[in-house]
């Protein structure tokens, strides 16, 4: 039995979310315009406009979902502190700082290949496209630790539905941002950029799968894939691409940039399987805020999703 220091206790694990907000608000405020500013001033005041961004924007009119997790939701700086997003690093703790100045407007997604409309909106105009649900999902990384994430946005196939795919559409392509003078983690080969991922027609359209806009009631902060991504979350985390431009229809499995880096280690389909290895065991994993380990579960534990594989072997086909 492992009992933490109460020095090893994050704040975060302590304080409720918005308690813990205001307060790290309040802390960054206090360093920037000096202590003795504080007295007699509201918070809001010493924020500079810079931290108003990074804490993220509130978003008006989110309903509750239906399809969220009632686990305990994994602390907002851990889920903020902890990233895989190799366009600014491979270093878990990097990219918070690192995508701050990172510009997510003027952004535009593109809507292209086998549709009957090709479309191409502005992000804020997507955004708008139907009710921001909230939606509490458990996201899991292919190394071993997971999250449970209130995140905020819709149903994938709402924006699909839009560009009326054609028949011969079997498979959807999500290519990311391309910005090497902003993402510097995109000056190294790591990975070929841009990042592209996809899906199968049929999983892009099942209503778990998520274009996401927002987390914790505000919008995305860059380091958790401002201003758009995907929260595919019976499948490891590497299929929910960060930053996205682009959405592209196809009649053939697309490449995928984890699958052209190590195929053997990141098959195309990727559901979470506790029954395959990839580089390592994926019987057990950690939530991030927790030690004790929890055994994996098949499609994260998503089962209404297992009807989209029968008939495939989901040990051949990871
Ligand atoms: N564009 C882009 N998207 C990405 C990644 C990335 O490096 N670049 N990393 C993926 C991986 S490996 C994981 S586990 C999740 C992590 O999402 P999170 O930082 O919000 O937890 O983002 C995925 N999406
Ligand atoms: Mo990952």
């Amino acid at each position: 039995m492992l009992i933490k220091n109460a020095s090893d206790i994050r704040s975060s694990e302590i304080t409720p979310q918005n308690v813990y907000l205001n307060r790290r608000k309040f802390l960054t405020g206090v360093a920037v315009a000096g202590a003795a500013a504080v007295a007699g001033r509201g918070i809001k005041e010493l924020m500079l406009p810079s931290m108003r961004a990074s804490a993220g924007q509130k978003i008006d009119g989110i309903q509750k979902s239906a399809l969220s997790t009632t686990e305990k939701i994994t602390p907002y700086n851990d889920v903020t502190h902890y990233n895989n997003y190799y366009e600014f690093s491979t270093e878990k703790e990097e990219p918070a700082s690192l995508a701050k100045d990172f510009k997510t407007r003027p952004w535009t997604v593109k809507i292209d290949g086998a549709v009957k409309k090709k479309l191409e909106f502005g992000v804020d105009d997507v955004i708008k496209f139907a009710t921001p649900e909230e939606r509490i999902y458990r996201h899991r990384c292919v190394e071993g630790w997971s999250i449970v994430v209130p995140w905020v946005g819709y149903s994938l196939s709402e924006l699909i539905k839009k560009a009326e795919p054609l028949g011969k559409a079997k498979f959807v392509e999500f290519i990311t941002k391309y910005a090497p003078n902003e993402m510097p983690g995109q000056r190294r080969e790591v990975l070929q950029w841009p990042y592209v991922e996809g899906l199968r027609m049929d999983e892009a359209m099942h209503p778990l799968a998520l274009l996401c806009f927002g987390m914790y009631g505000e919008a995305l902060p860059n380091q958790d894939g401002a201003p758009l991504r995907l929260v595919i979350p019976w499948k490891y985390g590497f299929k929910s691409a960060k930053a996205i431009v682009r959405i592209h229809f196809t009649d053939s499995q697309p490449m995928t940039s984890w699958n052209l880096a190590n195929p053997p280690a990141f098959g195309f389909y990727s559901n979470v399987n506790p029954n395959v290895e990839t580089y390592h065991s994926q019987a057990y994993e950690r939530r991030l805020g927790e030690f004790r380990p929890r055994q994996t579960q098949m499609f994260n534990g998503y089962d209404q999703v297992a009807g989209l594989y029968s008939g495939m072997d989901l040990k051949k086909n990871y």
